[in-house]
């Protein structure tokens, strides 16, 4: 029966290439993949439940029940048929029409026609990891959630992190606010914090969102420009809605093209509240701190990553955990005591407005580690759905319009993209604690609830499930009772109204270099904006905020600012404070080396002892090390011995690395004949970052006609070299260099 002519498409050379992929199940597959760390870069990769099976927790191991795994098992249909032809459809005749019989063909294709699902309105792009929380101290004074208070417990965590203009399929280092949405599987229910990577938002009040968004996404009579805010519309917006301009600072400043998600600061943004068992109320505001700490991209190197690395940002998430490299935060909480909400000269329910540390500092209250990544993107990143209503015991919202508006909009877009009211019995979406109501029905049910009675109250089935009354823990939930007196009102309150104290504070406590970026990202969006009266009222808000911003601004526009413009008077301190050096994201001058990525650029003739000291010296420091050759395969020694490479230097530009090695090489006009080594150590030099040249190399930097700074080190002695190397990188980029590197072609 299983003659030959069922696998007749099948070419006879391929099963030489690959040799088990024409044996009919079961078969002793036993490529496996390694259950070890890789560093970023090898291969194979394992599915995340096969790594480290030693980080689970509560939430994966609920998720073990739902994995599928493949190995050893025939191919069926959806109904569990076993399929002996996978190639060839039913005819009528080998050249015949197919038959509508065909129900193995129409199980397969119907699936297919339907695989694609709505992708989220905002925060399309995305990507996502597990992990687990735990608290350093107890925060029982303020908060009776379980998970705040009791410090021996491992909270499980998944964290998506995501860009908001583009599409799914946008590129990863678009100038952009970044999503950091947080999901608690506690004990006492999901609770999610569904943050980004500024300070501040767009907007005050949840009914300007679809104005804001359709402002920002492309264009809507050609969708253009993808993953960009560069173009008419946004800025129309931004000009024409003043309380834009506080977050649109943030995201010309660097904060809008993070180096990686782990060098990134999360917002909860809104004021929430706390709630202790004594029923007792606080405000918070919540933050991630980036125990990696906090740095960005060049503008210049952002942008050739979209084309050359689109998924830069997933992959060094992906490639971090891989290697056992984990991405860590601390939550970080600023707490206002009631009785100290009128001591400010903002509104704390403002979330155009962030809190200064400098007036209530950050308590760091304990520590996230992502530590897995997840076996299927699409079971579990793009299915995840997060929610700030998603609240348990002990935590309650403000009265923020903009939040009021989000707890609503969350739930309503779910429903509609993952396709109807059951979206919370999806794996990653299912709490870790039991969960019993009354809901029954609706598409896609999950739960087979074999309680007769489906209503509250029941004396079929003795009143089950039953009310909790609230307690200290593990209690029923029951908002916090505000008191609330006022009238019906569509308005906006007095106390949210001025929109140009925060922005002056943000831009002064930038350091001079951030501040020319913020001028230059100001001046490279409203570059592509068409019409010139959009970058006219522009420059005029940056008048509000700052004289030397707007002018900077205006001179590369090409406007003459007026003399009314010119005398404005600068806004009110905010709170009478000058600057807050945590807006900065160089205030730590010297950053860890986690994760960093360093190029050794290789050919035939290079020195082999000095590319395993180099190695050695790097692999000791945790950093990772790429051997790039211009051809892929292995190159000879001078020693006569075989090295093998990593990958091509033009594979693996320069945009994608930190640093840049060339060790000495007795064959260093090959390197010298290869355009592409020159334009390595050129983009490297432009984007600011170290360049290590080992004796005879420096040919190489003289070939790429550059100018020697603090950055650019030469050493005959390799170990003196990648020690220099190190400190250098630690300062993440060349500052001093930023001039010069004007003057080197993109
Ligand atoms: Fe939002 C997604 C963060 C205001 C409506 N938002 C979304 C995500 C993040 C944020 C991180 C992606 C979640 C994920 O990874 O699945 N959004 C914010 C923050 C805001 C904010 C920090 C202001 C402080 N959002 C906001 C408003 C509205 C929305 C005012 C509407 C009233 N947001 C949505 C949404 C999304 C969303 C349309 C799209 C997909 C989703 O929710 O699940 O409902």
């Amino acid at each position: 029966m299983m003659s030959k002519k069922y696998h007749k498409a099948v070419m006879p050379d391929q099963r030489a290439v690959h040799p088990h992929t024409f044996d009919t199940a079961p078969s002793d597959i036993n490529i496996k993949p390694t259950p070890k760390p890789t560093q970023p870069g090898s291969e194979p990769y394992a599915a995340g439940s096969q790594k480290l099976p030693q980080n689970s927790n509560a939430k994966l191991q609920d998720l073990d029940t739902y994995r599928s795994v493949d190995d050893n098992q025939p191919l069926t249909t959806t109904t569990g048929v076993k399929v002996a032809d996978n190639q060839n459809s039913l005819k009528a005749g080998v050249r015949g029409p197919t038959l509508m019989e065909d129900f193995l063909l129409r199980d397969k294709m119907m699936h297919f026609d339907r695989e694609r699902i709505p992708e989220r309105v905002v925060h399309a792009r995305g990507a996502a990891a597990h992990g687990y929380f735990q608290l350093y101290k107890s925060l029982d004074k303020y908060t009776k959630a379980n998970f705040l208070n009791d410090t021996g417990l491992k909270t499980p965590v998944f964290v998506r992190f995501s860009t908001v203009q583009g599409s799914r399929g946008s590129a990863d280092t678009a100038r952009d606010v970044r999503g950091f949405a947080t999901k608690f599987y506690t004990q006492e229910g999901n609770f999610d914090i569904v943050g980004v990577n500024t300070p501040t938002f767009f907007i005050q009040d949840a009914i300007k969102f679809p104005d804001f968004v359709h402002a920002v996404k492309p264009e809507p009579l050609n969708e253009v420009p993808q993953g960009q805010s560069a173009h008419d519309s946004f800025w129309d917006y931004v000009s024409l809605q003043p309380e834009t301009i506080q977050n649109v600072m943030v995201v010309m400043s660097d904060r809008g093209i993070p180096r990686s998600y782990s060098n990134m600061e999360g917002f909860g943004i809104h004021t929430f509240r706390l709630v202790n068992s004594k029923n007792e109320s606080c405000f918070v505001r919540f933050h991630w701190k980036p125990i990696a700490g906090t740095c960005s991209m060049i503008w210049d190197e952002a942008q050739a990553l979209m084309g050359r690395d689109p998924d830069f940002h997933r992959k060094n998430l992906w490639e971090s955990i891989e290697a056992g490299d984990y991405p860590e935060y601390e939550l970080g909480l600023q707490i206002i005591p009631e009785s100290q909400v009128n001591n400010f000269d903002f509104d704390i329910l403002d979330a155009t407005k962030l809190i200064p540390e400098a007036l209530v500092p950050v308590q760091r209250i304990g520590k996230m580690v992502l530590n897995r990544n997840p076996d299927n993107y699409f079971a579990e990143t793009e299915q995840v759905a997060f929610c700030p209503a998603n609240l348990v015991p002990g935590v309650d919202f403000s009265n923020d319009p903009l939040l009021q508006g989000r707890i609503f909009s969350y739930i309503d877009t779910q429903m509609y993209r993952l396709g109807g009211a059951n979206f919370n019995e999806i794996p990653i979406n299912k709490p870790v604690c039991p969960f019993h109501n009354q809901q029954r029905d609706g598409f896609h049910r999950m739960e087979i609830n074999t309680n007769p009675a489906n209503y509250e109250p029941n004396s079929i089935n003795n009143n089950w499930p039953r009310e909790t009354a609230p307690k200290a823990q593990n209690g029923g939930f029951s908002s916090y009772q505000e008191t609330l007196d006022g009238e019906k009102i569509r308005q906006r309150s007095e106390s949210m109204t001025n929109f140009y104290s925060m922005p002056r504070l943000f831009w002064q406590s930038q350091t001079a270099t951030e501040q020319q970026h913020i001028i230059n990202a100001f001046s490279f969006e409203l570059g592509k904006v068409m019409r010139p009266y959009i970058r006219e009222r522009v420059v005029d808000l940056l008048c509000n905020i700052n004289h030397d911003l707007a002018k900077g601004v205006a001179t590369h526009l090409g406007i003459t600012l007026t003399a009314e413009q010119k005398a404005r008077p600068a806004p009110i301190l905010f709170n009478n404070l000058d600057s807050d050096p945590t807006l900065s994201l160089y205030a730590n001058k010297t950053l860890p080396l986690t994760s960093r990525k360093v190029a050794i650029l290789v050919s035939d003739g290079v020195c082999g002892e000095s590319v395993d000291k180099i190695r050695e010296m790097l692999t000791k420091k945790k950093l990772y090390s790429l051997l790039l050759a211009p051809h892929m395969g292995v190159v000879k020694t001078q020693q006569g011995d075989s090295l093998k490479v990593d990958g091509t230097i033009e594979g693996n530009p320069s945009v994608t690395i930190d640093a840049v090695v060339v060790p000495t090489n007795q064959n260093i006009e090959m390197l010298l004949n290869d355009g592409n080594a020159k334009y390595y150590l050129q983009q490297a030099y432009k984007h600011l970052k170290p360049i290590a040249l080992h004796n005879n190399a420096k040919r190489l930097f003289d070939a790429a006609m550059l100018e020697e700074d603090k950055g650019t080190l030469m050493d005959d002695n390799i170990v003196e070299l990648i020690l220099t190397l190190m400190k250098v990188l630690s300062l993440h980029r060349i500052w001093e260099r930023e001039e010069k590197a004007l003057s080197v072609p993109a």
